[in-house]
């Protein structure tokens, strides 16, 4: 995938506002807040010098849908993260209203990458994500952060691991770094296969 335009279309803080460019696909990313979602999607867009998603400035802040139009072929949304400390209620119910509810439009998403950190123990909100997803049948790609802090030891050890307890499927899962790079070509190509296949 070769990246030739990216522009931000909005935010939406409202699963049922009017979606922008609902005539593209749209694939959306989501994970537990830094989990590393902001350096992956800048990482796929190639976006090293101007950023398009915001690095772990104030963690948690964000409740909004993001969305960009990649290459007109594709919409990129940007879901906010879940899984902070201590948060109300009341927050947590505005957040799965507001996801939830989007991902389940008919017009929402035709897939969903979903970040799992490869070093730590997936969160019950990633496994109730990851149930969701199958229920609504939304194609799922599932991408394990931060590889390069594993040694090549941990590497063989947990990622088979990992798959396993999410109970995905070996090619569902890409390993990736922001870091080194690694995964990227490997999403972008998984990602248009599932874009084209509908
Ligand atoms: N070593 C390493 N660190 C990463 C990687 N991706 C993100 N990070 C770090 O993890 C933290 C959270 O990253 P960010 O992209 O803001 O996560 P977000 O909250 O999910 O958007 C930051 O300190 C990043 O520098 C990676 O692939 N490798
Ligand atoms: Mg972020």
């Amino acid at each position: 995938m070769k990246i030739r335009s990216v522009e931000f279309l909005g935010s939406v803080v409202d699963a049922t506002a009017q979606i922008p460019s609902p005539d593209l696909p749209h694939v959306a990313f989501a994970g537990r807040s830094n989990v590393g979602k902001s350096s992956l999607i800048n990482t796929l867009l190639r976006r090293t010098k101007r950023k398009v998603a915001r690095i772990s400035g104030t963690p948690g802040k964000t409740r909004e849908l993001n969305f960009y139009r990649v290459n007109d072929q594709f919409v990129l949304v940007d879901l906010p993260g879940f899984g902070f400390a201590r948060v109300p209620d009341s927050v947590r119910e505005g957040w799965k209203r507001l996801v939830e509810g989007f991902l389940a439009r008919p017009d929402g998403p035709r897939a969903v990458v979903h970040l799992v950190d490869v070093r730590r123990e997936p969160m019950p909100d990633d496994l109730r994500m990851l149930e969701y997803l199958a229920e609504l049948g939304l194609p799922t790609l599932v991408a394990f952060t931060k590889v390069d802090k594993l040694s090549r030891s941990e590497r063989s050890r947990m990622i088979p691991d990992l798959t396993r307890g999410l109970s995905l499927s070996e090619d569902q899962v890409i390993p990736f770094s922001s870091k080194t790079g690694e995964g990227r070509d490997l999403l972008a190509g998984a990602l248009l296969a599932l874009i084209d296949e509908e």
